[in-house]
């Protein structure tokens, strides 16, 4: 064959892929059937910006697919101009996002057919000393002995798990929640799976009642907070987030106030605090009342008692990331900007004091301890290399510790004389900074994985050993001794992101964020 010929030949077999490109076509032939006409997900994950927001390397993932997966690779298929046009597609906002009732999660909900409930744990180890690992590299979750680090199961869990799974206060069950609003019950005794179903279409966190019977579900898509029952994942009740003016809110996350009987959430897009009874009897709504920010208004809420009864409390902003101090009577949220922090007491209802607190502090993360007979509670910031701590009784600041960069994830114990403070971003990405509880100064920085990202700590039930994930694909958890500071084992993990023991967890230990 001549160059002409060849030439002619090499553009023949290029035709297809030079198709101008048609998003909305080639999602409909290659991507509906596993991820839904709509996007919102079927046997794949939903393909909407909420979901992928943070996932990076989509041309490549469309291009070769995702190794043991079912994702196949369509670059036979699509040229890089049409795979860069259905990444933009579906990163574009879905027009319109179906109803996702009561009726709708319930026909969702899968029980495992195989589920047999264990009289008692079916391993040795101490069941209060397990912690699970989350592995987002493949989508799992290892079940790790808390005293001999053996991996007792390691269980597959839906995709993109997000925030901390919550357990029943007698540690037994655990619920895991992922971004495409699955929730997963796995029984920790019996080391099965029990069912997962879609509480929402794209969902923020979970919550689990101080009695243990109802799950809170925070929904971006819908605007919802589903609750579930906990015994057989059903869901009771799916309550429609929407300002007092009636317009529709995202949850920035809800939590359990133990103490108050009642579920707390904030709006994301309104300035309101929701507080859900989660006990007919809690507190506070006997008052029915509400105090806004304006001047004398109150607003009776009479009607609104008993079970799942709610009472919002206004604030001047949307409260983007919040925490509580240790009685839950105050809670403490930062706005959008991340510039500023409230303190809102959630007895009377009102703000009572600000917070300097600029460069997006991450209140998600914060924990407190006592230092010098006050209470103080210490945040990473996001976009900042500092910790900011903060004295509880008069909320002034008390310190910023400087860091190596901005962090994500604290920890403690009540055993422990550290805080462990991961740099999540930047160039010290690779160092867990370990920081003085009284001094509140840097006495060790640890670097155990150079030039790979290191993040997130826990510790085990006695705080004797502290956990720290080193977030690669072919990654670790590094166990160290959380006195001398050494290392003493390293467990091989898939992107393990957090880390969560069933004792720190079900007993609030200080050291743990929510
Ligand atoms: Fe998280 C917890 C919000 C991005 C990993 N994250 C939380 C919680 C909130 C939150 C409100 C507490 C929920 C709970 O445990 O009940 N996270 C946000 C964000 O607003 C942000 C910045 C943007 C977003 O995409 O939502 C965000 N988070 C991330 C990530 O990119 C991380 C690093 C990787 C991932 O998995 O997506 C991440 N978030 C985590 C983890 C926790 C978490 C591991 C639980 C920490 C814990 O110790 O409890």
């Amino acid at each position: 064959m001549g160059q002409k010929e060849v030439l002619w030949a090499a553009a023949l077999a290029l035709a297809p892929l030079a198709v101008s490109a048609d998003p909305a076509a080639d999602y409909a032939e290659h991507c509906a059937s596993c991820h839904a006409e709509n996007r919102l997900g079927g046997t794949g994950p939903a393909l909407i910006p909420e979901t992928l927001g943070r996932v990076k390397g989509l041309e490549d993932v469309i291009a070769r697919g995702r190794p043991a997966t079912q994702m196949l690779g369509f670059e036979g298929e699509l040229s890089p101009e049409r795979i860069a046009a259905l990444v933009e597609f579906i990163k574009t906002p879905v027009a319109e996002v179906p109803a996702w009732t009561v009726a709708e999660i319930e026909a969702s909900r899968e029980m495992a057919p195989v589920y047999s409930p264990a009289a008692a744990p079916v391993f040795t180890a101490d069941p209060m000393n397990i912690t699970l690992v989350v592995e987002t590299g493949d989508q799992h979750i290892s079940v790790l002995d808390g005293d001999s680090f053996d991996v007792l199961d390691r269980f597959e869990t839906p995709y993109a798990v997000h925030g901390g799974p919550k357990f029943s206060p007698d540690g037994r069950y655990v619920f895991i929640m992922s971004r495409d609003g699955w929730v997963q019950k796995y029984d920790i005794w019996s080391l099965q799976e029990v069912g997962r179903v879609r509480a929402g279409l794209n969902s923020r966190n979970i919550a689990m009642s101080h009695d243990g019977q109802w799950l809170a579900v925070a929904n971006y898509l819908p605007q919802t907070l589903t609750i579930l029952s906990t015994a057989d994942l059903r869901p009771v009740k799916v309550i429609d987030v929407a300002a007092r003016d009636g317009t529709p809110s995202r949850v920035s996350a809800v939590y359990q106030a133990p103490q108050r009987k009642s579920f707390v959430l904030a709006l994301k897009d309104a300035p309101e605090i929701w507080e859900i009874a989660t006990d007919p009897e809690a507190g506070p709504f006997h008052e029915g009342l509400v105090h806004s920010h304006e001047k004398g208004m109150e607003e009776s809420f009479g009607a609104q008692r008993g079970l799942f009864a709610r009472r919002r409390i206004v604030t001047e902003e949307p409260l983007d990331d919040f925490f509580f101090d240790p009685d839950y009577r105050h809670l403490i949220g930062t706005n959008r900007e991340g510039n500023k922090g409230v303190v809102v007491n959630l007895d009377v209802g009102r703000e009572i004091a600000e917070l300097p607190l600029p460069g997006m502090p991450h209140l998600g993360s914060g924990i407190t301890w006592d230092r010098g007979g006050h209470k103080v509670m210490a945040t990473p910031h996001l976009n900042e290399g500092v910790l900011s701590v903060i004295d509880m009784d008069d909320w002034t600041l008390v310190r910023q510790v400087e860091t190596n960069g901005p962090g994500f994830f604290l920890r403690s114990h009540a055993t422990s004389p550290h805080v462990w403070a991961d740099v999540f971003f930047g160039p010290h990405k690779d160092e867990v900074h370990i920081i003085d509880k009284e001094t509140l100064e840097i006495v060790k920085t640890l670097n155990p994985a150079p030039g790979k990202t290191v993040a997130h700590t826990e510790f085990t039930r006695d705080g004797k050993h502290a956990l720290v994930s080193i977030w690669e694909d072919d990654g670790a958890v590094v166990v160290y001794d959380a006195k001398t500071l050494e290392e003493v084992r390293r467990l091989p993990m898939r992107k393990p992101s957090g880390k969560y023991n069933v004792w720190n967890k079900i007993t609030f230990e200080d050291g743990t964020s929510h």
